[in-house]
């Protein structure tokens, strides 16, 4: 018994070790359920949390300087209907959601590592990580 279990721990270690270096992909960072692709709840959540962090001053809402050349002024503008200056979450997770799709070609509703590393790929993980 004792030797079968060593065979299996010996087996297990070769993919633990794997695990640390693959961690820093962003499709491995935006992926929690692990099925190999994002799709857009998943870029939702991710860009979600971004958007907390980047609101320096906590008022809900990212200014041009909050976004820190995240978003281009004529996105900004195409963005924000209300001209008020700044995005509000809904509005922020609305130009997600556009990114998402000029990044879907395929509009399977999920992107993989390829879609990812595409330019419009890159241009929405700038909104997400
Ligand atoms: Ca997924
Ligand atoms: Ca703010
Ligand atoms: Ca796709």
């Amino acid at each position: 018994m004792t030797t079968r279990r060593t065979v299996l721990l010996s087996l297990a270690m070769p993919l633990a070790a794997l695990v640390p270096a693959e961690a820093a992909s962003p499709l491995k960072r935006l992926d929690p359920d692990k099925d190999g692709t994002v799709d857009l709840n998943e870029a939702k959540a991710a860009a979600s949390a971004l958007f907390d962090k980047l609101d320096r001053d906590h008022d809900g809402t990212l200014d041009a300087k909050e976004l820190r050349g995240r978003v281009n002024a004529k996105e900004f503008a195409a963005a924000n209907p209300d001209k008020d200056g700044t995005l509000d979450k809904s509005e922020y997770l609305a130009l997600v959601e556009l990114r998402f799709r000029a990044a879907d070609p395929d509009n399977d509703g999920t992107l993989d590592a390829k879609e990812l590393a595409s330019p419009a790929g890159k241009a929405l993980l700038k909104l997400l990580l």
